[in-house]
Order: C-alpha cells, then structure tokens, then sequence
C-alpha cells in the first residue's frame, strides 16, 4: 500500500536519482492540498451511514429490478451485501483520497473483484452507476462544507469505475 510521497521516492530510489525539478513539483502538489484531503474525509466519515444508504436507495430507484425477485440484490442477505459493498467502496475511496494515491484501491478492493462479482453474478454496471452516485453525493457534501471539490476528490471514485467498467 502507498501513498504520493512513498510512491514517489519507489521511483526514484529505483533509478538512484535525486528529487528533480519534476518530482518536487509532484510533492509540492501533494502537500498544498494536503489539508483539504483530511478535511474532506473528515466530512465523509460524519456522513458516511447517511451517504451509503442515500446512495443505495438512488441505485434502487434508478434500477428497481435489483431487489425484485430475481434480482441480485433481491432477500435481506443479498441487500445487505450490496449496502456493505458500497460501504467498502466510500471507506477505501477515503483512505485513497488521503494517501493521494490509488494503490489501495488496486491492491485492497479491485484485485480479483470482477471475478468475484461474475462469479456471484453481481451485475457490474449498476454497481458502477452506484459509485457514481457516490461520487456525486460525496462532492455534494464537501462542497456544502465550504471545502473545494474537483479532481482531487473524484479520483479515486473515477479510478474504481474506470478498473471495474
Ligand atoms: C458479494 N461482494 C460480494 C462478495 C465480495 C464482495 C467479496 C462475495 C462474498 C460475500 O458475499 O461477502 C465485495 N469484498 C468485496 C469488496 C471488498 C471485499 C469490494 C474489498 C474490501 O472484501 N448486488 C447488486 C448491486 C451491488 C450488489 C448492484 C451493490 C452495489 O445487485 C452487491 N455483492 C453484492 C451482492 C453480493 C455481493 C448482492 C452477494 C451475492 C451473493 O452472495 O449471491
């Protein structure tokens, strides 16, 4: 697992070279919104029960059949793992938006998901289109806490979807 600066140093220990022009503007673009990333998890952490049931309930909404008969997240059991899922999905998009890095997300969360899913038959594009309605809410609730939204933020809800899709 890693994070900007770990990874950043990987680099560049790997090839014996020293912190260039490059890399310290990297650095200095990590640490110049370091503060907004804690404070933005620190807005999702008081809102995260709220954000995943919000988000669950758009999703059925928007695809009613999933907890139809017949659906995947059709009986308790199978709602429940869907309502976890998104859970997981906001808390490691969190520790991803901290560390500035996607690693996490790759090694914690996306590795042999996709098989997993296909092999449950969980349906991937309404499991997408939820952590988009994540994505979307979570902005919502950052922006509402007078903190700037934008690329830093959607990353790593951006980085799930395009390895899931
Ligand atoms: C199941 N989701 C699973 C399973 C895993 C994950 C491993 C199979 C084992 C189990 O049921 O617990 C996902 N586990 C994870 C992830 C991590 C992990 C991401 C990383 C921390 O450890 N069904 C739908 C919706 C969607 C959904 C579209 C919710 C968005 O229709 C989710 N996931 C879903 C459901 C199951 C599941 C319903 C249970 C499927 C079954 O057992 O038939």
């Amino acid at each position: 697992m890693q994070d900007a600066v770990t990874s950043l140093i990987k680099n560049y220990d790997r090839t014996g070279r020293y912190l260039d022009r490059d890399a310290l503007d990297q650095l200095k673009s990590y640490f110049a919104t370091g503060t907004v990333r804690v404070q933005a998890a620190g807005v999702i952490n008081s809102n995260a029960a709220d954000l995943v049931k919000q988000a669950a309930l758009a999703l059925f909404e928007e695809v009613p059949e999933l907890i139809r008969p017949g659906g995947n997240a059709y009986t308790t059991r199978r709602y429940a793992a869907c309502l976890r899922d998104m859970g997981y999905y906001l808390r490691y998009a969190t520790y991803a938006l901290v560390a500035g890095d996607m690693d996490v997300l790759d090694e914690r969360v996306l590795q042999g998901l996709r098989e997993t899913y296909n092999s449950l038959s969980v349906p991937v594009g309404p499991t997408v289109f939820g952590i988009g309605i994540l994505k979307a809410l979570v902005t919502q609730q950052v922006a509402a806490a007078g903190l700037p939204t934008g690329d830093y933020l959607e990353q790593p809800f951006d980085h799930l979807i395009r390895e899931l899709s």
